[in-house]
């Protein structure tokens, strides 16, 4: 298997992956060698498009990292193009039905699985037909639970055939439950992961986190969950230069300034 992602879940390992929120194919260069096991490259939120993302795949090619990519919506195309573009994997923000499940997982997979349409551009450009015979099992479907319908329909959603894993979008999921964003310790948020990752376990799913720093990542290990992003490109930049002018300055960094995207 060249997917390291799905590699790591096959063999019962947890791992790490980074964000990526700017559209820059030298910072994607960068953090494809910092020993992240995934990258995921944001079209929901980070400030990048399609033409972005088709030059920061190449970036990281040729790197042990598995690519995945967020797409913006739940739609055919969307999917379908991201995983042209040469993504081994995409995350699906608010999927909150089975339905919704169904339509992700039909857009991944070539069929009779799903119902992907042919065109595997630049898995074609780089190796020709080859990657036809092995798509279906090298492509990660990861749906987000984040919203209280999501969490109603978990059941539903993770039964559905050809879902690789659940992702959990922890701010949206405050706001479902009629939380402040980042209030992770409530405890009906903390109630709403141990559902979460009970049913991933009972289906033999794959549980994900969006970690929105290094302590949240290591926590939800901690807790269970099979991988998690450690910050974002975006958040590493603000927190390292943030935290370096407090160091020269012999300042102490209020709580409330730091964190991020
Ligand atoms: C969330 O926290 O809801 C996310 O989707 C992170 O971008
Ligand atoms: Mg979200």
């Amino acid at each position: 298997m060249n997917n390291r992602l799905l590699q790591k879940w096959h063999d019962r390992e947890k791992s790490l992956g980074i964000w990526s929120n700017l559209p820059d194919i030298h910072v994607a260069e960068m953090l494809a060698r910092t020993g992240a096991d995934w990258i995921c490259f944001d079209l929901q939120h980070g400030l990048m498009d399609y033409t972005d993302l088709t030059r920061l795949l190449p970036a990281v090619t040729g790197t042990p990292l598995t690519p995945l990519v967020r797409v913006a919506a739940n739609q055919p195309d969307q999917i379908g193009k991201a995983l042209d573009a040469g993504a081994r994997g995409v995350i699906v923000p608010m999927v909150n039905t089975a339905d919704d499940a169904r339509q992700a997982v039909t857009s991944c997979y070539y069929p009779p699985a799903g119902q992907r349409s042919c065109g595997p551009m630049r898995d074609a450009m780089l190796e020709g037909f080859s990657y036809l015979g092995t798509a279906n099992d090298e492509v990660a479907c990861l749906l987000m639970i984040e919203t209280q319908e999501g969490l109603k329909n978990l059941a539903a959603i993770a039964a559905v055939k050809g879902v690789s894993g659940l992702f959990v979008g922890p701010m949206d999921l405050c706001y479902g439950l009629g939380l402040a964003p980042g209030d992770f310790s409530n405890e009906r948020f903390t109630g709403a992961l141990k559902a979460i990752l009970t049913t991933c376990e009972s289906n033999g799913l794959a549980c994900g986190m969006f970690g929105y720093d290094a302590s949240l990542a290591a926590k939800a290990l901690d807790d269970g969950f099979d991988f998690a992003s450690i910050g974002s490109d975006v958040s590493f930049v603000r927190e390292g230069v943030s935290q370096a002018f407090a160091v020269a300055r012999g300042e102490e960094r209020s709580s409330s300034s730091r964190g991020g995207y």
